[in-house]
């Protein structure tokens, strides 16, 4: 069942490349704790050739870079990526499943949205060549102005390992729909996947340098893409954290930022609710991807007239909730990624035990599984609103719970958090929905469901989950830059030099 991790070295300029310092980073699968291969760190001197690859692929020919050409061209490899993407779904999937530790029915799903995301945005490339040129109405006849859309040029992709090479996809396929020249970053955690994004590159030809994938470290291959004066814009998804360093990193140069950041969702729970199908959503919300999304419900506020009945069952439920290796046919929940976050997670339930919060179900490594970085599904009551549990990114499959009275009391609790990524609303009276949906401070809200994403809706938070929007057409956007071009048709002079006598007090208008 297991594949074998194929050993790739750096992708830049359309090559595999050694990296300088030949430095390597060992890959452990969470599920075994097994060192199964190793992918190559990048450093100072790998980055800086990558940055310079990408830029020659936007200048490499006056007439026919990458940027000037049609959008149907880039449509074209963007079409391919994604066939050779599903010829080897099943491989990917596996691959991916060993090296994040998530349900290999998810890496499945998840590869077969990666091929998605790249036929979406090649039909998105194709259209862009019609819209590339608008003509503005303006309040005047004496000038025409239209506004050119123009790929931002070299980006720097970073992304995070929850989600391997679909969040590269979310980034690299509108990156390269809009005409950009990229480097991807991927995590150190899981980055098996972008490493054979890179062979199928090779496989469809993609022209040298138009796409450069750069594995290793974040503070020394991540902070160097960063800082790079030649990268025009950076998109990251990740922590909080590390997205205010790469703020503060690219501030000197007013480098533009798009960040998918960290949050701690919401899930609301009103009292008129089928409890069952609100217990799944509330357990998919939470424990999917093995509780590490950024978008994941993990704060659950439920009302106080249905409390005791929903923790019953919600505990019934995760009690069913299979916990194996990820290959493991109907696996639901897997180890999550790393040691440091098996550690980060656990350290998270003994403090909020000591804060007084009350775990009633999970809390631990499973009995069955003595290795891997596994840990129970975790639900944690008897919470208050300044506890770490409440306020803090757990990134595992921990819910707290807190219940609530009124309307007003559950938009209260909703949005008493830094965060402001997802919310969700279960109600059967949808007009209250729509209301609490106006109220809830997140980019996404979900009524009735928690955590489906599309790949054309808008996706991205608000406060310190970030700014920015990817997938749709605002993805398309974040790589393209606005020009306003401004023409002056009148056959009169302009009149500056006609300047009004002084002691003439009537006004002069130039528009
Ligand atoms: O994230 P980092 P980590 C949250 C989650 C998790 C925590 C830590 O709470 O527990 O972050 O995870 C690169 N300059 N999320 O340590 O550090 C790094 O190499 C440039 C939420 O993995 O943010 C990786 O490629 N790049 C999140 C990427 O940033 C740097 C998903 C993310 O790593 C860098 C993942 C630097 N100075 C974690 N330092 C979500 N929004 O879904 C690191 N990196």
């Amino acid at each position: 069942m297991a594949v074998r991790v194929p050993r790739r070295q750096l992708f830049i300029d359309g090559e595999w490349r050694e990296p300088a310092l030949k430095k390597r980073i060992p890959v452990i699968n969470p599920a075994t704790e097994e060192t199964i291969g190793d992918i190559p760190a990048a450093t100072a001197q790998d980055v800086e050739i990558a940055v310079e690859a990408a830029r020659k692929a936007l200048a490499r020919d006056k007439a026919k870079d990458w940027s000037s050409a049609p959008g149907a061209v880039r449509a074209k490899y963007l079409r391919a990526i994604a066939s050779k993407i599903k010829e080897r779904k099943s491989e990917l999937a596996k691959l991916e499943a060993m090296d994040s530790g998530k349900p290999l029915d998810e890496t499945t799903s998840d590869i077969g949205e990666v091929a998605s995301c790249f036929e979406y945005y090649a039909g998105l490339a194709e259209e862009l060549d019609a819209k590339q040129k608008t003509p503005v109405s303006l309040s005047t006849e004496k000038f025409k102005t239209h506004v050119l859309k123009e790929p931002v040029g070299v980006v720097g992709l970073i992304t995070a390992w929850n989600y391997p090479l679909l969040m590269a996809a979310w980034k690299v396929a509108p990156a390269l729909a809009a005409g950009c020249a990229a480097v991807l970053k991927p995590s150190e955690l899981a980055s098996i996947t972008c490493l054979e994004l890179a062979e199928v590159c090779i496989n469809v030809g993609l022209p040298p340098g138009v796409l450069n994938i750069v594995t290793g470290l974040g503070n020394e291959a991540g902070a160097i893409l960063t800082s790079h004066p030649n990268v025009d814009k950076i998109a990251f998804t990740g922590s909080t954290i590390t997205g205010s360093k790469i703020m503060a990193a690219g501030a000197p140069m007013i480098k533009p930022v798009a960040l998918e950041l960290g949050g701690k969702s919401p899930i609301v729970v009103f009292e008129d609710v089928d409890i069952d199908k609100a217990v799944e959503w509330t357990c998919f919300g939470i424990f999917l991807t093995n509780g590490q999304i950024c978008s994941a419900t993990s704060r659950l506020i439920v009302h106080e007239s249905i409390a005791a009945e929903f923790m019953d069952r919600l505990v019934k439920w995760s009690k069913n909730i299979k916990i194996s290796d990820p290959m493991e046919q109907g696996c639901r929940l897997g180890p999550v990624v790393s040691k440091g976050q098996y550690e980060k997670i656990l350290k998270f339930i003994s403090t909020a035990k000591s804060e007084g919060a009350k775990v009633v179900y999970g809390g631990d490594r499973p009995e069955h599984l003595k290795k891997g970085f596994f840990i129970e599904p975790t639900i944690i009551t008897d919470v208050t609103p300044s506890m770490q549990i409440w306020r803090d990114e757990v990134f595992g499959p921990v819910l707290c719970v807190k219940t609530f009275s009124s309307e007003e009391e559950a938009l209260e609790l909703a949005n008493d958090t830094h965060y402001g990524l997802g919310a969700a609303v279960m109600s059967k009276d949808l007009e209250r929905c729509e209301r609490f949906s106006k109220g809830l401070q997140a980019g996404i809200v979900w009524i009735n469901s928690s955590q489906p994403s599309f790949i054309q809706a808008p996706w991205g938070g608000n406060k310190r989950s970030g700014f920015g929007r990817e997938l749709g057409e605002w993805g398309l956007e974040l790589y393209l830059s606005v020009k306003q071009v401004t023409e002056y048709v009148s056959d009169q002079p302009w009149g500056w030099f006609e300047a009004p006598p002084l002691e003439d007090d009537s006004e002069m208008s130039y528009y």
